[in-house]
This record gives C-alpha cells, sequence and structure tokens, in this order.
C-alpha cells in the first residue's frame, strides 16, 4: 500500500526525557499499571472526521489543512485513499480502534439508494483494511446534521418525510457498524433541538426522538447489533438549545422513555464546558449512574465560547477523568476516542500527528496520577470520613428510612449542639498538585 505520511516515521516510546517530536514521551502502550497495559485502560481511538476528513474551516474562511491527497478529485478514489491514510495513521501511532460518522467514510451519491451503495463498497475495503491491519471500530454513527435536508432536525424535525430519510439513514448506519463489528452506536443528536419556541412542539419532537431510540433499539436487536448504545450530550451548537443537554438531561430523558436500559453516555469534555460543568463532573454523573459508555477526549479554550474541540493537554483534567475511569472499573467497551483537530494554523499533515502524541501522552501520565490516587485511597477515605455522620447514630437511622419528620424533629429539638467540621478544599487540592509533581 502506498505511503501518505512520508515526513511521519512510526512513533514509538522514548521516554520523558526525549527531545524528538515525533516519540511519545508518557505513553508506553506496552507498561503496566495495575495489572493492565496502558493500552488497555486507555483504549485511544481515531476520530475519523476530525483526522481524515475536515480540512480546517472556520466560519470565516476556507480550509486550510494539508492531506496527502489534495488534488484527488474522484470523490471514490479520495474516499479509498483517505481510507488506507487512516489505517497508515492508526499504525504510525499504535492505536487500535476508529470512530467514523457513515458520511466521513463515503461521499453521498444523487439520492439514498445510490448513496447506500457506495457506503457498502467503502464499507467492504474497510473491512478488508481492518482484518488486514488489525484494527477495531470503537463505534459508528450517522451524520445527520450537515446535509441541508436536515436544517430543522433529523429525528426532531418537523418534516415526517425528513424524520423517514433520518430513520432509513440510521438503519443502514446500525448495519455497517454491525458489518464492521462496531462495540458501541453513538447518537450525538446534531440538530436535534430548537432555535425558537415561537415555532417548536417542544413535546412532540422530543416524543419522536425518543420514538427514533425505540425503532433503533428493536432493528439492533433484529439484525443482532449487540454493541452498546450511546447517547453524546452537548447543551448547545449548533442548535441553541440542545435536547440532549448535558448528562443529567439524557439520563431524565431515557427515564421518561424507558430507553434507560438500551443506552448509556458519550461524554465530551468540551460539551461538559459548554455546559458550564467540569468534565470529571459530567463522567462522576455517568459513573454513578452506571451509565458511563465512552468518552470523547478534547479540550477547549477557557476564553472561547464554543467548541474548539483542541488536543487535551491540561494534566488535571487528564489526571481527575482517569481518577474516575479508574473507579468505574474502566472504560471498555468504550474508548478515549480523540474527536479533537489541529488548529487551522497548525495546517501541515505532520501536525495531527503531533496533536496525538501531545493527547495519549496527557492521558497516559494521567493515568498514571489517576492510579497512585486510587491506590492510596487518600481522597475516598477523606470522602468517608466526611459523611461518618451518616454511618452511626440518628445518621444511620436517616439512611436506613427508619425515621421520619416527627422523629428527625423530635432530635433536633434536643440537640443544640450542631458542630460542622471544615471541608479542606485547599488542602485536598494541594494534596492533589503532589500527586501530579510526584508521579
Ligand atoms: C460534535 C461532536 C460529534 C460527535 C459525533 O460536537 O462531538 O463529532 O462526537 O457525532
Ligand atoms: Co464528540
Amino acid at each position: 500500500m502506498k505511503e501518505y505520511f512520508v515526513n511521519v516515521p512510526v512513533i514509538k516510546y522514548e521516554g520523558k526525557d526525549s527531545k524528538n517530536p515525533f516519540a511519545f514521551k508518557y505513553y508506553n502502550p506496552d507498561e503496566l499499571v495495575g495489572g493492565k497495559t496502558m493500552k488497555e485502560h486507555l483504549r485511544f481511538t481515531m476520530s475519523y472526521w476530525h483526522t481524515l476528513t475536515a480540512n480546517g474551516t472556520d466560519p470565516f474562511g476556507v480550509g486550510t489543512y494539508e492531506k496527502p491527497w489534495d488534488g484527488e478529485t474522484d470523490p471514490i478514489k479520495l474516499a479509498r485513499m483517505r481510507l488506507e491514510g487512516a489505517f497508515e495513521f492508526m499504525n504510525k501511532l499504535g492505536i487500535d480502534y476508529f470512530a467514523f460518522h457513515d458520511r466521513d467514510i463515503a461521499p453521498e451519491g444523487k439520492d439514498l439508494a445510490e448513496t447506500n451503495a457506495i457506503l457498502d463498497e467503502i464499507v467492504a475495503y474497510a473491512k478488508e483494511l481492518m482484518a488486514k491491519h488489525n484494527k477495531k471500530l470503537l463505534w459508528g454513527t450517522a451524520n445527520m446534521f450537515s446535509n441541508p435536508r436536515f436544517v430543522h432536525g433529523a429525528a426532531t424535525t418537523c418534516n415526517a418525510d425528513v424524520y423517514a430519510y433520518a430513520a432509513a439513514q440510521v438503519k443502514k448506519a446500525l448495519e455497517i457498524t454491525n458489518e464492521l463489528g462496531g462495540e458501541n452506536y453513538v447518537f450525538w443528536g446534531g440538530r436535534e433541538g430548537y432555535e425558537t419556541l415561537l415555532n417548536t412542539n417542544l413535546k412532540l419532537e422530543q416524543d419522536n426522538l425518543a420514538r427514533l431510540f425505540h425503532m433503533a433499539v428493536d432493528y439492533a436487536k433484529k439484525i443482532g447489533f449487540t454493541g452498546q448504545f450511546l447517547i453524546e450530550p452537548k447543551p448547545k451548537e449548533p442548535t441553541k438549545h440542545q435536547y440532549d443537554f448535558d448528562v443529567a438531561a439524557v439520563l431524565a430523558f431515557l427515564r421518561k422513555y424507558n430507553l434507560d436500559n438500551y443506552f448509556k453516555v458519550n461524554i465530551e469534555a468540551n460539551h461538559a464546558t459548554l455546559a458550564g460543568h467540569t468534565f470529571q463532573h459530567e463522567v462522576a454523573m455517568a459513573r454513578i449512574n452506571g451509565a458511563l459508555g465512552s468518552l470523547d477526549i478534547n479540550q477547549g479554550d477557557p476564553n472561547l465560547g464554543w467548541d474548539t474541540d483542541q488536543f487535551p493537554t491540561n494534566i488535571y483534567d487528564a489526571a481527575l477523568i482517569m481518577y474516575e475511569v479508574l473507579k468505574n472499573g474502566g472504560i471498555a467497551p468504550g474508548g478515549l476516542n480523540f474527536d479533537a483537530k489541529v488548529r487551522r494554523a497548525s495546517f501541515e499533515a505532520e501536525d495531527l500527528f503531533l496533536g496525538y502524541i501531545a493527547g495519549m501522552d496527557t492521558l497516559a501520565k494521567g493515568l498514571k496520577v489517576a492510579y497512585k490516587m486510587f491506590e492510596e485511597g487518600e481522597f475516598e477515605k477523606v470522602v468517608e470520613d466526611r459523611y461518618r455522620s451518616f454511618s452511626e447514630g440518628i445518621g444511620k437511622d436517616i439512611i436506613e428510612g427508619k425515621v421520619d419528620f416527627e422523629a428527625l424533629e423530635r432530635y433536633a429539638l434536643n440537640n443544640s449542639t450542631i458542630k460542622n467540621k471544615s471541608g479542606r478544599q485547599e488542602l485536598l487540592e494541594a494534596k492533589l498538585n503532589q500527586y501530579i509533581f510526584n508521579e
């Protein structure tokens, strides 16, 4: 197979003192961290859209990214070249998984039938290359936001013809995800939200969204797709208000429509930021509800209010996220998908590798810090102590449901010596620093 990224070697682990930009400083795939290799813990995944398909456009200008297939005008040839490039890219970085939208991997035809036929051709080639290079599909999804037909939404559109098209598109996307052995299937509601309530039937739109999810669950059973369904929350962008606002909103939606047994969440760092939450908050919220499915790894910019999808380089976030993942018993069958893109000015093909190296090293270091925190259990002990009043006396009675308002009033009336203890946040933040600095 032709080599596309000729200026980039296979990326190896060289250790923390290496000055080689094309080497890992912290990510050592076979290194054991608590009985599991780094590779097994992290399950790094290449996002097809940002890595192969995107070209660096922004609302103010055209694409800037230089790609080895620039100049190829035949859309099918281009799709095949990108696919070959994708496997070279994963091989050079030692990444085992990828994730894609249907429209990332293959161009649309003149109608749905032709689009599906093109998709079949590319999927067959993808299957061949996956077997040859021993690569796996973390998840597939349907892009129901780029084409103008989805201007009013897909499953939440006001146009029933568009709804039918969306259903057909998800059906096909499920089939190809199944064909490629996808371990999950993601729904990110690109245009599932609203701009103004003056023209929106909020109830109908959400009922219809739930109907589509139920149809997906039924169809998965029919074709024997056993992967995990995931919803990816995002509060805004492209619509002013997205229905899958955050983890809490998604869980409430799933429970209302009896979908909670079938879906978990795919949490993206930058989406958490847009929702006014920390990434850790979202991951912890999913974890305590048994709904942590997978992670879209990236970071936003604190000074920008939109989804910048930058490569993650923040060690605090990385450590706290991996701490949650360890407390969850791991992330499988989900993974850490780099839903991240290089800046528009980082337009050389090599920059993409440098972005992944930066992200993979950050998460690897975060994993090691988190493992120390997890193993030593210092923070867990602080939490346990902080709530000790609920494991004895009146607190124990509350937990065990033994008391009512009258009983608690009696207790309170006889207790004039309420005392609180410090939460010691500053000390704990200093301790976290110590874990990071010392690892
Ligand atoms: C958009 C986003 C998507 C999903 C998949 O903000 O994150 O790329 O991850 O559709
Ligand atoms: Co994402």
